[in-house]
């Protein structure tokens, strides 16, 4: 479509796969916007001419009502915009919803920069690899302001909030390094809020993955340590549910509310659980947990749910049933064993 692509790149390159869907959604709206607006400028420059006044006293004719015109640009433009909401509606739904196999990476935004974590625990700031051909979801939330994580080759674009986390997962199979902005206004130095992903082949990923060194000021604790050493471990034991809930196989999980409601363990919840422990209570229990509010950095927010997500098997009732069997047996006998 383009001659001179380099010299004068009118769109950036379609490096996702959902790129070309929006693309074609996009280009159908622009072209519809097109004829219609030639449409009119050439009726009104025609009206205008055809049916201009010819002598200095002439009286225009009585209108006549055209029923069956009136139908006509009342049906076609509303099924125009049927077409396009039904097709929108399938595009938006297959972009917000990750695939169920997406690797999982964490994003932390703050003035002005991007942090990121990968599955393996590995951290980098501001330019984030990913391997190709496979679905990443990115997890993320900010440290101060709304930030907003933008792509423009994958066409993917996601506020990022403080105070909770929000979503976006993107696919390339293209391997090569895209452009990372931040698209909301978010300070001074906003627009140096820039980084970069880098797709890999799988495998040139797992080498750069072994390969790469320890992020600097990567004495961040683990969730593990910041788990005994915020005493989490004091009430929430991996082997006796008397004082606390265990959290052994707890996220993804339903929960029952002391209100009769049911809460889906997401992050959101251990987010909410964790900071504002006093919001929903879990049925059985007593709100004792003090709140960790002011208390941990995002970070260390961060390192404590994903703790909480890798112990137990996600989904496997068993596995998070076993140790459930002995609590009343032998509530209160310490803590013998770690979390596995
Ligand atoms: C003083 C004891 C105590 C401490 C310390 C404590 N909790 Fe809790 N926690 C509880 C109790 C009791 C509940 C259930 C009642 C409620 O929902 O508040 C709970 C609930 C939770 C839940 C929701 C569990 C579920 O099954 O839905 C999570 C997640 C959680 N705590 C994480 C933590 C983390 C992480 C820490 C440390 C940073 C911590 N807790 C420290 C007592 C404690
Ligand atoms: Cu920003």
């Amino acid at each position: 479509m383009n001659p001179w692509p380099d010299q004068f790149p009118l769109f950036p390159e379609a490096a996702s796969t959902v790129a070309g869907e929006v693309d074609a959604i996009y280009f159908f709206g622009l072209a519809v916007a097109a004829f219609f607006s030639l449409l009119i400028a050439v009726l009104v420059l025609w009206f205008a001419v055809r049916y201009r006044r010819r002598s200095e006293d002439e009286i225009g004719r009585p209108e006549k009502a055209a029923v069956l015109l009136e139908i006509g640009w009342s049906v076609i433009p509303l099924l125009i915009l049927m077409v396009m909401f039904a097709w929108g509606a399938k595009v938006f739904y297959h972009v917000r919803r990750p695939p169920e196999n997406a690797l999982e990476y964490y994003v932390t935004a703050k003035q002005w920069m991007w942090k990121f974590q990968h599955p393996d625990g590995n951290r980098e700031i501001n330019h984030l690899h990913v391997p190709a051909g496979q679905a990443i979801k990115l997890i993320m939330t900010s440290e101060d302001v709304i930030h907003s994580f933008f792509v423009p080759e994958f066409r993917v674009k996601q506020d990022v909030l403080p105070g909770r986390y929000t979503y976006l997962w993107f696919q390339s199979d293209r391997p090569g390094r895209y452009t990372l902005f931040c698209n909301e206004y978010c300070g001074a130095e906003h627009s140096l809020m820039i980084g970069s992903v880098t797709v890999m082949e799988p495998g040139d990923y797992e080498a750069w993955l072994s390969a790469k060194e320890p992020v600097a000021g990567g004495q961040q604790l683990t969730g593990e340590e910041l788990f005994s050493l915020q005493v989490c471990d004091t009430c929430h034991k991996p082997d006796s549910a008397a004082r606390a809930p265990m959290l052994w196989g707890l996220y993804g999980e339903e929960v029952a509310m002391a209100d009769g409601s049911v809460a889906i363990a997401d992050e959101d919840y251990l987010r909410e659980s964790i900071l504002n422990p006093g919001a929903r209570i879990v049925k059985g229990y007593d709100a004792i947990m003090p709140t960790y509010a002011g208390r941990l950095s995002e970070d260390e927010l961060l390192q404590l749910i994903l703790y909480i997500k890798s112990i137990g098997p996600e989904g496997d009732a068993e596995v998070a049933a076993a140790p459930a069997a002995e609590t009343e047996a032998d509530a209160g006998s310490g803590d013998e064993g770690s979390t596995p």
